[in-house]
């Protein structure tokens, strides 16, 4: 069926406009927990069950509503999690999906029966302008937090039309969408260290843009869109530049994780190698929980800006595996140049007898995992978010390291060193346990 996008420019015509998204709370199949809204494009909504919610909320003192795109990814769940414990209402874009793709976000249980769910879940994509029109102009956030991406910079060179349809259009159908609607929301885009690409380090926000990817390459259209809307129409749209930030849930195929998760796999006896690309990349890399709270701060100025995100501190792919394994009671060793660099455990604690012992080639290079062009290094000067936003990191590299590992010991079904889980509890992240994927837990009775 044929549906024609409405002009929401004026006020008049969004009073009189049929309403076309159908507000129903239904359970996601085995999974108890979240309600999701439904989108029925091209249905009067006869019940008109938005503006009922709507009006629960103000009876609820209204809270602060915010939409964020990415909602399932590593940032969008800690995001979620943060602005919950803030008191605000959350709506999430998911995109449809024949298998779960909600995994981060499960845990935070929304009983359907709830008169007063504050986490709502809405189908679409960034692909879709229409059901971004349609969100924005039924929910009417006040903030809008646009994390959803083709995020990974190795994909983007085998995908790079795709890339530059999500990565860097997908913010301008938002950013129109947000404009055509008429609502006023503050927004905030997730910009990202890699358009710095071959920049000298340290990378400000006076650095060049020296993209060096399709990935970087769109978030680099992406950001000028966002500055070109804020000049252009007074949108309220800023700019996060974010370096590398991970945690337990960081996405497996990004080398911290690729890495953790393949030692927990050891330790347990059931993966004999890591294959690696580059060990060489210097990356900038900060504990994810934090950076959502520099996003959140971001919007709370009262002009909109742009700002550097990181720790100051750079980095090598070998020395984060050097960390991780040494946190886990083995020694590595390297040999060989290139292609034939090998990491070979040089010792190993009794814990992992037999499993793990001397000699054992546990990392060697995989020339797939090479980019056509790379990105050598990267390290935030973050002097202006110190100054405007009293944004400061809070976890270190090494501790950083632990965490993860511990979390994915815990995966593993291994006991965890516990100074990583210790350090992750004690540094004031409250609202989030980096809870994922349990879903046994939330599943069963269900
Ligand atoms: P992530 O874990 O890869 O999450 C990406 C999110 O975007 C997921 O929720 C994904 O949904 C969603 N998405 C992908 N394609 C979509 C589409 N066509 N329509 C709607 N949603 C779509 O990324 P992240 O690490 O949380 O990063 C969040 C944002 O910050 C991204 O824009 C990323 O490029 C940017 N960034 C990240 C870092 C970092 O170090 N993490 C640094 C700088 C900037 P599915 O779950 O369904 O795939
Ligand atoms: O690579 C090298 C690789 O994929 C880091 C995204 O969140 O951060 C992320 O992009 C470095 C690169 O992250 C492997 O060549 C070596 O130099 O973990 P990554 P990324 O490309 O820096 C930025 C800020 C974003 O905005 C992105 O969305 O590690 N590397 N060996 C490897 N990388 C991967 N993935 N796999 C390897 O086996």
């Amino acid at each position: 069926m044929h549906h024609a996008v409405p002009d929401f420019s004026t006020r008049e015509t969004r009073e009189t406009k049929e309403t076309i998204e159908t507000i129903t709370p239904y359970r996601v199949a085995g999974n108890c927990k979240i309600s999701i809204v439904s989108p029925e494009i091209n249905q009067i909504d006869e019940t008109n069950k938005t503006n009922q919610i709507n009006q629960k909320n103000k009876n609820l003192e209204s809270p602060m509503k915010a939409l964020i795109t990415g909602i399932t990814g590593q940032d969008g769940s800690y995001l979620t999690e943060f602005l919950l414990s803030k008191g605000y209402e959350v709506h999430g874009l998911i995109r449809r999906s024949s298998s779960f793709n909600t995994q981060r976000i499960d845990h935070i249980y929304v009983d359907p029966h709830d008169p007063n769910p504050r986490l709502f879940l809405h189908h679409g994509d960034l692909s879709d302008s229409g059901q971004l029109m349609n969100l924005i102009y039924n929910i009417k956030p006040d903030e809008i937090y646009h994390l959803g991406a083709q995020s990974h910079v190795r994909v983007s060179f085998d995908i790079p039309e795709y890339t530059g349809d999500i990565t860097a259009l997908g913010t301008t159908r938002l950013l129109e969408a947000l404009r055509r609607s008429g609502v006023k929301a503050k927004l905030y885009q997730a910009s990202s260290s890699e358009m710095f690409g071959a920049a000298p380090s340290p990378q400000s926000e006076t650095s060049p843009f020296l993209p060096r990817s399709p990935y970087a390459a769109a978030k680099v259209y992406a950001y000028w869109m966002v500055r070109n809307y804020r000049e252009g129409y007074r949108s309220f749209a800023s700019n996060g530049i974010l370096f590398n930030h991970e945690s337990p849930r960081r996405g497996e195929t990004f080398v911290t994780r690729k890495i953790t998760r393949a030692l927990a796999n050891m330790l347990g006896g059931n993966q004999k190698r890591l294959y690696l690309g580059n060990l060489n990349a210097k990356r900038d890399w900060g504990f994810a929980p934090e950076y959502l709270e520099a996003m959140w701060r971001i919007l709370q100025q009262e002009e909109p800006d742009d700002y550097v995100i990181g720790t100051g501190e750079s980095h090598s792919v070998k020395e984060f595996v050097d960390h991780a394994f040494s946190y886990a009671g083995i020694e590595i060793t390297w040999k060989g140049q290139g292609v034939e660099e090998k990491g070979i455990v040089k010792g190993a604690s009794s814990r992992w007898d037999p499993t793990l012992k001397p000699g054992d080639v546990l990392i060697e290079i995989d020339p797939r995992y090479f980019r056509p062009t790379e990105v050598e290094s990267l390290q935030a000067d973050i002097t202006k978010a110190r100054q405007h936003l009293g944004w400061e990191p809070r976890t270190t590299f090494e501790e950083l390291v632990k965490i993860m590992v511990d979390y994915d010991m815990k995966l593993a079904g291994l006991e965890p060193g516990g100074e990583g889980i210790a350090i992750s509890l004690n540094k004031g992240f409250a609202y989030t346990n980096h809870d994922y994927s349990f879903y046994e837990k939330i599943r069963e009775g269900c």
